[in-house]
């Protein structure tokens, strides 16, 4: 995957702070907060966003869905949906693989120029963050490959998270 390492960046960052096209946020399928990033981010955006998000009729596990980003510095939040973690044989994976792939088709139909990915999943939820990862990136490179020209940010919240993307952008081909 080296070949698309110009193309995403691995940051260590509060993704509320990110001056991106959009930013995306770990949610529940009640689009309504909750902790986490999801909590950082609706308190940073203020109270229009849960305004907004309660227009939506949630989201499923998966799927994601677009507002705007109020007071936060980036133009639109994408809230996804990842899945809880239950031990792999409940489609834990490939619905964390839709989660990206389908942030990154909104990316694509608004014309946003960069986006920034929380690691989805990976807190409350359970996710192993090495499988994560993996997923994340490899969803990633394949819109790359299709075209996607826009900066591709993975925004961890620790040093010590970045290396699971670091691993995987350094051992695949
Ligand atoms: N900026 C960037 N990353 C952050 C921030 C931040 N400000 N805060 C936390 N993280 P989690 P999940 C990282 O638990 O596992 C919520 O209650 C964190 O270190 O936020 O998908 C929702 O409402 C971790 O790497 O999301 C759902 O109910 C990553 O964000 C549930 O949690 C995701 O951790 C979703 O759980």
């Amino acid at each position: 995957m080296e070949k698309y390492s110009d193309k995403i960046k691995v940051v260590v960052a509060d993704i509320t702070t990110l001056k991106v096209d959009a930013i995306v946020n770990a949610a529940n399928r009640s689009l309504l907060g909750g902790g986490g990033v999801d909590g950082a981010i609706h308190r940073a955006a203020g109270p229009e966003l849960v305004k907004e998000c309660a227009t939506l009729g949630g989201c499923q596990t998966g799927h994601c869905k677009m507002t705007d980003a109020y007071k936060l510095p980036c133009k639109k939040v994408i809230h996804a949906v990842g899945p809880v973690w239950y031990g792999g044989q409940q489609g834990e994976e490939s619905l964390l693989a839709s989660c990206y792939d389908n942030a990154m088709k909104l990316a694509e139909e608004n014309h946003l120029e960069s986006i920034a990915f929380s690691c989805i999943s990976t807190g409350v939820y359970g996710f192993p963050k090495d499988k994560a990862a993996r997923i994340a990136l490899q969803t990633l490179s394949a819109h790359i490959r299709d075209g996607y020209q826009g900066q591709i940010i993975i925004c961890c919240f620790s040093e010590a998270d970045t290396r699971y993307y670091y691993q995987v952008l350094t051992t695949d081909n």
